[in-house]
């Protein structure tokens, strides 16, 4: 694609190392937390794990020509760590780099450009013995493996970003309970979890920079724009509150080389208190990112706390449970119910808007920063029809409202350019399992992992097209 500088839009698609590759132990892999939390947990639910998944370790090559076929210039995936490095730290397993020198080389084949994630919620099994990000030390170890990827990557991969959602990582970690080690309303933990990973990334990005590399770097923020019930009757305190809870410790680092300024009174009211590193300071300072990709799914719709205990949920078990997605953050803040926006299977909202809302607070907020929308996608229980087709009429109408927002966003002068569907094929949807389905093509889980475009593949391809021309 030459210049990353100045490149035309990028529209592709995205997945993740253990959502989709399989081959959990071939070829000199090192065991992952995700491994061992689904092969021994009863916390995992819906009883299914990572082992083969869609098999993209062997299948690599059919997806991403199904991805150029299908019209799309680019692919976000993400490096396994411990295949990389079993043990996370020490050697390194030259296996594991061939297997991705394969895939990145098969993408510049065909036109795709690679935008690699270092780190997506699979950390190798030793270094979660060591207390995993909540060791100080994560940050120089995380480093050290990043520097890695570098060395090997780098000259062929331009777009890299280093974690992704640490925010809803550390959410899902330390507060719902339901990614391993499985830590409930710990909000202790939750803070030096995302402090930990943010300084990894910083520490990561610096690195980049000072080993002279000609690409970009960013990190990756489950971008949800906060708004307020209107009944909110202290809306200026609730905003900040919440803000602070779901998106500053990642953005303000990220976008702005600091701490939140206003992280020391928060963490206070909360109870909560950091371990630091002496140099965090200059460390954030040098470690701002060139862009922040935004995974956009929904907002973070919130009111008054009115008194209750801290308390959150999720809905893991989709139509076979009503709970819906919600917290109440004691004594900041808690959720609030719109009865206009109607949710998905898993309690989650749908509102398409959000896409604008979400882009247009980064680039009011953050000086017009560069940005990917590094996700976006619709999860749903699918059934090929006797066609054998998916007709998924829905991901199609409420992605193509999404894209629709994106576009006046960046009409509006949000520097967005690029836009990853989440995913490109069905995959392993964490603690979620299998059934809740996201991709552009169908993979056939009972029938030799078979893979069969969805109804949306041919739209996004058309669409594509479309905007490519109106482009130039
Ligand atoms: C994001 C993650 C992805 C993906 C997606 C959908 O938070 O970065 O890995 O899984 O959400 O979430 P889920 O699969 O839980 O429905």
């Amino acid at each position: 694609m030459g210049n990353v500088n100045n490149m035309p839009f990028l529209w592709g698609s995205a997945t993740a190392s253990y959502q989709c590759e399989g081959a959990w132990n071939e070829d000199g892999k090192g065991l992952g937390e995700w491994d061992f939390f689904n092969h021994t947990s009863n916390k995992n639910i819906n009883h299914v794990d990572g082992d083969v998944s869609c098999d993209f370790y062997h299948r690599y090559e059919e997806d991403i020509r199904m991805m150029k076929e299908g019209g799309q210039n680019t692919y976000r995936f993400s490096l396994s760590w411990s295949r990389i490095i079993p043990t996370g730290i020490g050697e390194v397993n030259e296996e594991g780099i061939d297997f991705y020198n394969r895939v990145i080389d098969c993408c510049l084949e065909n036109g795709i450009e690679p935008n690699v994630t270092l780190f997506h919620y699979d950390l190798p099994f030793t270094l979660a013995c060591k207390g995993g990000w909540l060791n100080n030390d994560m940050a120089e170890w995380f480093c050290k493996y990043a520097k890695i990827c570098f060395e090997r990557f780098g000259d062929r991969v331009k777009i890299w970003a280093t974690v992704n959602e640490p925010h809803f990582y550390s959410y899902c970690v330390n507060m719902l309970g339901n990614y391993p080690p499985n830590r409930s309303l710990d909000v202790q933990s939750y803070m030096q979890f995302q402090y930990n990973l943010m300084r990894a990334s910083a520490l990561a990005v610096r690195a980049y920079r000072q080993m002279g590399y000609d690409g970009i770097i960013g990190a990756v923020h489950d971008g949800g724009v906060v708004e307020l019930d209107p009944a909110t009757e202290h809306p200026d305190d609730v905003f900040r509150y919440a803000d602070f809870f779901a998106n500053r410790m990642i953005l303000a680092p990220a976008l702005q080389g600091q701490l939140p300024p206003e992280m020391d009174e928060i963490l206070e009211k909360l109870g909560v208190s950091l371990y630091r590193s002496p140099n965090d300071v200059e460390e954030f300072r040098d470690g701002k990112v060139d862009f922040i990709g935004l995974n956009v799914y929904c907002r973070e719709y919130v009111t008054d706390w009115h008194g209750g205990e801290l308390a959150v949920s999720a809905n893991n078990k989709g139509g076979s449970s009503k709970k819906v997605e919600g917290k109440c953050i004691a004594p900041l803040f808690e959720s609030a119910r719109d009865s206009n926006v109607p949710r998905n299977k898993w309690g989650r909202e749908i509102l398409p808007s959000c896409m604008y809302s979400t882009i247009m607070d980064v680039h009011e907020r953050y000086g017009a920063p560069r940005i990917f929308i590094t996700e976006n996608g619709h999860g749903a229980y699918e059934q090929p029809d006797a066609d054998g087709m998916i007709h998924d009429d829905d991901r199609i109408e409420l992605l193509g409202q999404f894209i629709e927002h994106m576009m006046r966003a960046k009409r509006d002068g949000a520097r967005v350019e690029g836009y990853y569907l989440w995913s490109t094929m069905d995959l392993y949807s964490w603690i979620n399992g299998y059934e809740k389905r996201y991709g552009l093509v169908h993979i056939d889980f009972e029938n030799n992992l078979e893979r069969t475009p969805k109804k949306s593949w041919y739209w996004y391809r058309d669409l594509i097209s479309k905007y490519q021309e109106q482009e130039g």
